[in-house]
């Protein structure tokens, strides 16, 4: 009878528990047996000869370096994930949640728990290329450069020998539905099966885009666990890492990622964050189009006219419950087409066209509820693998946000293994960056056009962050170049995404200063670029705050599905209507624009969008330090120059 045990071990699975004594046993020439010609020998699933050439030089390269036992090529189809899934069990790194339908938990070791961004680099030759010169004594913030050099020195002392006794799982993936012209390629050789079981979620894997690829160019995605057999430390909950060695590298000359010690996320699913945004954006540039941190929705109003809206916020701003809303407004049908990544090109008749490269979530969960957020919810009740967030007594999940939605009587056991955890421990049951990594198409609300190969036409680009003071709900930019200014001058307070710790006010342009790839001020150059360009219909720009607190600490909007209101505002402005009045900042909803109609909550409109003088004017002065110390000579001089605008205006308020 088959069974996937018997599977698995027809394949020749190790058991990693047992791999260190094979491996000490039989690889005493240093953990490579076979000869580098009989590499195919070493596949244990899927065909050596389907892959194409230049796939296959790029796999020889990493073995003949890596030194994995075996090699395992994806074709995405759902026996190879029961396969994964088996073998993730088998080696205690997930488990079932019985309550939900094919839905696993992972814990990770406590160390590796997030995007590690000190340890996140690009290397190009020109250090000028990747970050912006700073001002003389100031450490810059705009990204970290590597010489090739000194790469390949870090590089070499982590990944010789760095899957001894694991398997390197060859994933083809496409950013993007395969074969769309504004879609893109990459080869992921990792030796987690963690990584090889998500990246199934998050893009789309397996023949058909080896078909599509044929011997074309595709991005060179190295990922390693960086725990080889025999271990040197003793594993925590069963999760490879090394997070002392950890280092995440982009080498946009040689369209490559080589990332090391982190199984965890942005880090080690290399399609995402690596791939999308940072060597997407230096695409972007070379090739005319602009690869951003931002959502996608669709707006349709009871007339049936249709919309498309970008927006950038920063990680765990709220993204997925934007891309994702059910409208408060009874007119509007809010539809999602992707919540964290865009990448947007300019079509022949000028119209923006954006596609989400993306195919699955990887959102944060806490937070996340039935109030706040019903179509996540509903979209993770299924195949849907949860990292660190806790669990209870029967079977389900839970983080920080469900209280409401769990019986009194379920336990919790915490993201860190606490059994029967309370909220008076005063620490989180969930950690504060766990997520869950599910497929797009299960959420209900997924636009029709999602997978569409030409894109949608984006008609507003939104940039917002969590300001607790001074910036109203809404504003609209005057002009493509204001909306650039706004954009670059974004801030928000610091989230768990990353390793940082407090809730400062941080400088976040774009929501792109962890993934820029390429020098801000040159990027800044390419967004300004598209308004000297003839006949392009350039989207109007906005700028949103749903975090704005009174003077009691509390917020002044109730956000989630009430921003529909803010959005339907948006809409008829691009339809051109005369609802607006100039301040300041930029154009402000006229009073009486905004559709309050049944929203329950008390808001005090006059106090959401009043500019506070004083404050703008610390505003403008703190925008203008961050340019000079960060952007220093990189600074375009018409952002400049909106900035000094800015100023003006301000000051005669
Ligand atoms: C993310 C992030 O994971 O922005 O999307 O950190
Ligand atoms: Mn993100």
């Amino acid at each position: 009878m088959y069974t996937l045990a018997k599977f698995v071990r027809q394949c020749g699975y190790i058991k990693p528990n047992f791999a260190s004594r094979i491996v000490e046993e039989s690889l005493g020439n240093g953990g490579f047996t076979r000869p580098y010609q009989s590499i195919a020998s070493q596949v244990l699933y899927g065909k050596w000869n389907d892959l194409p050439k230049k796939v296959q030089h790029y796999v020889q390269d990493n073995v003949k370096l890596c030194k994995p036992d075996t090699i395992h090529i994806c074709d995405g189809s759902d026996r190879e994930n029961e396969m994964l899934l088996y073998i993730l069990q088998r080696d205690g790194m997930i488990k079932p949640l019985p309550k939900m339908d094919n839905c696993w938990l992972a814990r990770t070791d406590p160390k590796d728990v997030a995007r590690v961004e000190s340890r996140t680099f690009i290397s190009t030759e020109n250090m000028r290329d990747t970050i912006p010169v700073v001002k003389n004594g100031i450490t810059g913030t705009l990204g970290n450069w590597m010489s090739p050099d000194d790469l390949d020195t870090e590089l070499n002392m982590r990944f010789p020998g760095c899957m001894k006794g694991r398997t390197m799982f060859v994933i083809p993936f496409s950013m993007g539905p395969v074969g769309s012209a504004l879609s893109k390629i990459g080869i992921e050789l990792t030796d987690s099966a963690y990584v090889a079981a998500s990246m199934r979620i998050m893009t789309r894997v397996g023949k058909k885009v080896l078909k599509t690829l044929g011997n074309g160019d595709f991005v060179k995605c190295l990922h390693s666990v960086g725990a080889p057999y025999p271990l040197k430390e003793p594993m925590v909950s069963n999760w490879p890492c090394n997070p002392k060695e950890t280092i995440i590298a982009h080498l946009p000359e040689r369209n490559e990622i080589c990332s090391y010690g982190s199984g965890y996320g942005g880090n080690s699913l290399l399609g995402k964050k690596c791939f999308a945004l940072r060597l997407g954006s230096i695409l972007g540039r070379r090739e005319g189009w602009l690869a951003e941190h931002m959502l996608i929705l669709g707006i349709e109003n009871s007339k049936g006219e249709k919309k498309y809206f970008a927006a950038a916020f920063p990680s765990a701003c709220g993204k997925t419950n934007l891309a994702m809303m059910k409208s408060a407004l009874p007119d509007y049908k809010i539809t999602c087409v992707g919540d964290d990544i865009a990448w947007m090109r300019f079509d022949k008749d000028g119209k923006l066209r954006a596609i989400n490269p993306e195919a699955g979530f990887f959102g944060v969960a806490p937070g996340t509820s039935m109030k706040t957020n019903p179509m996540a919810m509903e979209t993770i009740s299924r195949n849907t693998i949860f990292t660190n967030v806790a669990e209870t007594s029967d079977g389900g999940v839970f983080w920080e946000g469900l209280e409401g939605e769990v019986s009194r009587t379920t336990k919790i056991k915490s993201w860190l293994g606490v059994e029967d955890w309370h909220a008076e421990q005063g620490k989180p049951a969930a950690h504060p960056n766990s997520r869950f990594c599910t497929p797009a198409a299960q959420c209900p609300i997924m636009d029709e056009r999602w997978q569409d190969p030409e894109g949608v036409p984006i008609e507003a680009i939104i940039f917002g962050g969590r300001r607790p003071e001074g910036v109203p709900l809404v504003y609209e930019a005057f002009n493509w170049q204001h909306g650039v200014y706004i954009g670059a001058s974004m801030r928000s307070e610091a989230t768990a995404a990353a390793e940082h710790k407090s809730k400062v006010i941080m400088h976040d342009p774009f929501a792109m200063r962890p993934f820029f790839g390429y020098n801000f001020g040159h990027y800044l150059e390419h967004w300004l670029s598209f308004q000297q360009k003839q006949d392009l219909d350039l989207p109007k720009i906005y700028h949103v705050n749903w975090f704005r607190k009174d003077k009691n600490g509390r917020f002044m909007w109730p956000g989630f599905g009430e921003n529909s209101r803010v959005l339907d505002w948006i809409f008829r402005r691009v339809n051109g209507e005369d609802c607006a009045v100039q301040s300041a900042i930029g154009n402000l909803p006229r009073k009486g624009s905004l559709n309050l109609e049944g929203l329950q909550e008390d808001v005090d409109m006059d106090a959401l969008f009043s500019i506070p003088k004083e404050y703008w004017q610390k505003e403008v002065k703190d925008i203008g330090k961050y340019f000079d110390e960060q952007v220093h000579e990189d600074l375009p001089p018409e952002i400049m120059k909106e900035l000094r605008s800015l100023e003006a205006r301000v000051n005669s308020m």
